[in-house]
């Protein structure tokens, strides 16, 4: 559940390529059509909000049943609201709800957000399984003030431990680094009381869709039956390459990450090919 941006590279346009490749069969739900992603200086948006509801309910009534919710980039409070009525009628013991709060980085709330939307993003985040904030976000949702990216790990550590109170079960912070040069993301399962990291090669530069494509290859790993640490373990390595790729590509679009030539590699590393 997030939006269709026609050009590019996120939100949809990532997620039904990766999951679908890792072999998962992928249901969409478009909660907005843009001409580009908000990163452009002008888009059309023709929001899809009132075709939440009727879809869930007609997929209800068809018997549909869903192994996991994906939820990415909303684009208002409403929608939100919309959101977690459709996860009132399908999420059930057998249903992971995964939430990449897609709303901010770099310290700000991407174009078109005011405060009052973090508040909605984080009841959507408190009915999650997993939840998926970058540094910027996770900082949002808790009400602190972002600082440049200087934390330690006891830091990190609580703000877990303080996104899991939300209602969560499994929180990760993603973009965080302890050392000079590396990057990575720190996940806590508060069921079972379990702290991990994983950290890569930081590359030159950040590309904007880096985190859909993160979130989308960690719940195709879930969705392939690997622990939560493996999938995030994969996630960090897919990510990494390619964000390289999209480094080492002379042809290399400004707009989002060269996620295509990297899944070759994504399939070794989880055993399809
Ligand atoms: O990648 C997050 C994202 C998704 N969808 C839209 C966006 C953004 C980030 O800016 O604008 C429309």
């Amino acid at each position: 559940m997030q939006d269709l941006s026609c050009v590019g590279k996120c939100s949809l346009t990532v997620a039904l390529p990766i999951i679908s490749a890792m072999g998962v069969e992928v249901s969409v739900l478009p909660t907005a059509v843009l001409s580009c992603h908000t990163a452009f200086d002008d888009f059309s948006v023709k929001d899809l909000t009132g075709e939440i509801k009727p879809i869930g309910d007609k997929l209800k009534k068809q018997g549909i049943s869903f192994d996991a919710i994906y939820t990415g980039y909303l684009s208002s409070e409403k929608q939100a609201e919309e959101v977690l009525g459709f996860f009132d009628k399908f999420k059930n013991d057998d249903c992971i709800v995964f939430c990449d709060p897609a709303m901010a980085d770099n310290g700000k709330l991407y174009t078109g957000f005011e405060n009052d939307f973090i508040g909605e993003m984080a009841k959507v985040c408190a009915k999650a399984d997993i939840i998926v904030p970058n540094l910027t976000e996770a900082c949002f949702l808790l009400g602190k003030e972002y600082n440049d990216g200087e934390y330690k790990r006891e830091e990190i550590k609580k703000m877990l431990g303080q996104l899991c109170e939300i209602g969560c079960k499994t929180a990760a912070v993603t973009g965080i680094s302890y050392e000079e040069g590396k990057v990575g993301v720190a996940v806590f399962q508060s069921e079972i009381n379990d702290y991990f990291e994983f950290f890569t090669e930081k590359i030159g530069s950040v590309y904007h869709g880096t985190g859909d494509v993160f979130s989308s290859c960690c719940v195709g790993a879930i969705m392939n039956g690997f622990s939560i640490p493996k999938a995030f373990e994969i996630a960090v390595k897919y990510t990494a390459q390619c964000v390289k790729a999209s480094f080492e590509n002379k042809d290399r679009r400004w707009y989002g990450v060269d996620f295509e030539t990297a899944i070759p590699m994504l399939l070794k590393m989880i055993g399809k090919v």
